[in-house]
């Protein structure tokens, strides 16, 4: 099934219904009085967070949407029936902004949350309510307020613990595949991932995570090149990046595993300020394969140099990769600890 993450939408909340100036007129009733019942209240919008939904597809083919107006209020006292709400379901993780002001109105972050993004109008109040003691015959009635209408975009930004970000072709696909049940496509030519794909990585102990691969970035990603820094989203919400790196040539590219790193670290800078700080684990994929422009001791250095521990793995055989998730697991457990108020594990970097 198609990808998208993000979606614009018109919502129009129904309008409340007129109240009824109505008079009463019954053979046996002398003095007929006032009878007009009052509009019903209009639909709302509301957009709720559904867990079996991974995509804001539906979004793409439907962009108007329209909750039912209130009845209008009727003869004989009665009133509108009101106007029944529209829910839109969309994919835990999704953040609803009004994309005229740009506010956020709403991050959906938890299954079943619900949110009204626009609220139906008022039934107007039918001529049984302004009887007086000096009008008994009011002709009186007020209209329905109209529903609101707004424009929203909607980017559904994927919940994932640990991120993984490099370049094309260096092994992230593969590096998922090895670790979860995700089975995105690998090959070797750049850009093969094309949309995000999630895996649950299990440890021993009960302990799991979500992991999210995304497709590759380039120098230039932040203004669009290659498939650009539009998934960096993401990642946003992740404890920590995996950023991996490889120096096999066995693609034929021509890496450099440090300027590599510095170059996407740039573009993540320019993307979000936020996101480049993030703690990041930096893997050298490929082991199996041997290294091109220096050797695996000398890229450890140089890596070392700067203050990074360089971990040499290999998605194809599995080496590195055990001691490679436990390092990542302190990270992943310290915001669950802190909610939970208990002390996280050591970290690496500590
Ligand atoms: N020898 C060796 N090849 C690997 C290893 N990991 C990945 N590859 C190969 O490298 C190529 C690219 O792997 P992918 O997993 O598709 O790379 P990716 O980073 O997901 O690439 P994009 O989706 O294009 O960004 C494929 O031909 C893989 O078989 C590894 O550890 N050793
Ligand atoms: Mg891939």
């Amino acid at each position: 099934m198609q990808f998208i993450d993000e979606a614009i939408i018109q919502v129009r909340a129904g309008d409340g219904g007129d109240g009824s100036s109505a008079m009463r007129r019954e053979d046996n009733v002398p003095r007929g009085g006032p009878s007009g019942g009052d509009g019903g209240d209009g639909g709302s919008i509301l957009i709720v967070a559904d867990p079996q939904l991974g995509t804001l597809l539906d979004f793409k083919y439907k962009r108007h949407y329209k909750a039912d107006g209130g009845e209008p209020g009727r003869n004989k006292d009665q009133y509108g029936k009101r106007g029944d709400d529209l829910t839109l379901r969309v994919p835990v993780g999704t953040v609803v902004y009004d994309d005229e002001s740009g506010a956020e109105l709403a991050d959906l972050l938890t299954a079943g949350t619900q949110f009204t993004v626009a609220r139906g109008g008022v039934g107007g109040r039918g001529n049984i309510h302004f009887k007086t003691p000096w009008n008994q015959a009011p002709r009186t009635a007020e209209a329905g307020t109209p529903g609101e209408e707004r424009r929203l975009r909607l980017e559904l930004k994927l919940l994932a613990d640990v991120g993984l970000l490099g370049y094309p072709n260096v092994g992230k696909s593969t590096f998922i595949s090895r670790v979860s049940r995700a089975r995105p496509k690998v090959a070797d030519y750049p850009f093969t991932t094309l949309v995000p794909n999630l895996g649950v990585v299990q440890l021993s102990g009960e302990r799991d995570f979500v992991i999210a691969d995304i497709p590759g970035l380039i120098e230039g990603a932040a203004d669009g090149a290659g498939l650009g820094h539009q998934f960096l989203r993401h990642v946003e919400r992740c404890r920590v990046l995996l950023h991996i790196v490889e120096d096999s040539f066995t693609t034929g590219d021509e890496r450099e595993p440090l300027k590599d790193f510095d170059t996407i670290n740039r573009e993540l800078e320019r993307y979000a300020p936020g996101l480049a700080s993030k703690p990041q684990l930096v893997a050298l994929n490929k082991l199996d394969a041997g290294t091109h422009s220096a050797s695996v001791e000398e890229l450890v250095a140089a890596f070392a140099a700067r203050g990074i521990t360089l971990h040499p793995i290999s998605a194809a055989t599995g080496e590195g990769i055990p001691a490679l998730l436990e390092k990542m697991w302190p990270y992943v457990a310290t915001g669950r600890n802190d909610a939970a108020g208990i002390a996280p594990p050591p970290r690496d970097d500590d």
